[in-house]
């Protein structure tokens, strides 16, 4: 182990999948640029114009399936499938590269575009297809409840209870490619300063949490992020 690191948790945003050319959401000509935030990722926004809404993840969902996961993706399974401590990986992200690069210990707290949750039966499904054409659910069969499994601006994210506990374990905090502009994902490193853990930011520029860490690398993520790996797996 190295420094006395054992458990390690590892937030990662829009930054890790940026090189596989997926728009981030406060870049110049990200996401937001195109569709207004509140247009899209609210459940008023949803109950305002579902149509506008199921046409744009309907496109994104699609768009997803069509990149490939990166060296920084590659790196963090490497660290995952080599590390014996507790690591645990929670992705603000909803794309699956970090799966489709092989890691496990895994967490979607913003939910994902390849699910589909049935708002009937609470049911939720792999989707890979469309959602603006309201198919059924193939648990409940009722059509048109279906919506994206993504947690909009005001709802829960997921699994928190599993990233506290997780802190509370942890040695080393890692924040890789995420602006720290969206709570509570934002508040964690403030989090592991409380606990006493070391902090880490790995990400183009100083983000808004910059000052939390006690260090930062700054640099594309296929870049800093293999070479971190590398460094704490001590090859
Ligand atoms: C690179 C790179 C390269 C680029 N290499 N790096 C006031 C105070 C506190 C909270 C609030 C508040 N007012 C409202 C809130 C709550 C609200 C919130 O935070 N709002 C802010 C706007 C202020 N949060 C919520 O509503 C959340 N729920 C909630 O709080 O529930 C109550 C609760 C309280 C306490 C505990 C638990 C719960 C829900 C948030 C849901 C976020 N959903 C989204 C949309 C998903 C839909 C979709 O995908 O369409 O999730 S928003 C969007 O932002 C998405 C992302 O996961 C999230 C974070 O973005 P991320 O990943 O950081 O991307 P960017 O673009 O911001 O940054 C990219 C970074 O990468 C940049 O720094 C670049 O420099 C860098 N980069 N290229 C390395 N090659």
């Amino acid at each position: 182990m190295k420094q006395g690191i054992k458990n390690i948790v590892i937030l990662t945003g829009a930054g890790v999948s940026a090189e596989s050319g997926i728009d981030t959401f406060r870049s110049a000509g990200g996401l937001w640029e195109q569709h207004k935030v509140e247009d899209v990722a609210t459940p008023e926004a949803f109950a305002r114009d579902p149509d506008l809404v199921l046409r744009f993840y309907d496109m994104r969902r699609e768009h997803i399936q069509q990149v490939q996961p990166n060296a920084a993706h590659y790196a963090l399974a490497k660290l995952d499938a080599a590390w014996s401590g507790n690591l645990l990986l929670v992705t603000q992200n909803v794309d699956d590269l970090h799966e489709r690069a092989g890691t496990q210990r895994l967490l979607h707290m913003h939910g994902e575009h390849l699910n589909a949750w049935c708002n009937a039966c609470d049911a939720r499904h792999r989707w890979h297809g469309t959602l603006i054409d309201r198919p059924a659910c193939p648990a409940c069969g009722v059509a048109g409840r279906l919506r994206p499994d993504i947690v909009w601006f005001g709802e829960m994210p997921y699994r928190m209870d599993d990233i506290y506990d997780a802190l509370d374990q942890a040695d080393l905090f890692v924040s890789i490619g995420t602006s720290g502009a969206v709570y509570p994902a934002a508040g964690l490193v403030r989090e592991a300063r409380e606990k006493g853990i070391q902090t880490l930011e790995l990400n183009l520029e100083p983000s808004h949490g910059s000052s939390w860490f006690t260090k930062s690398r700054h640099g594309p993520a296929t870049e800093v992020v293999p070479a971190w790996v590398e460094e704490i797996l001590g090859s």
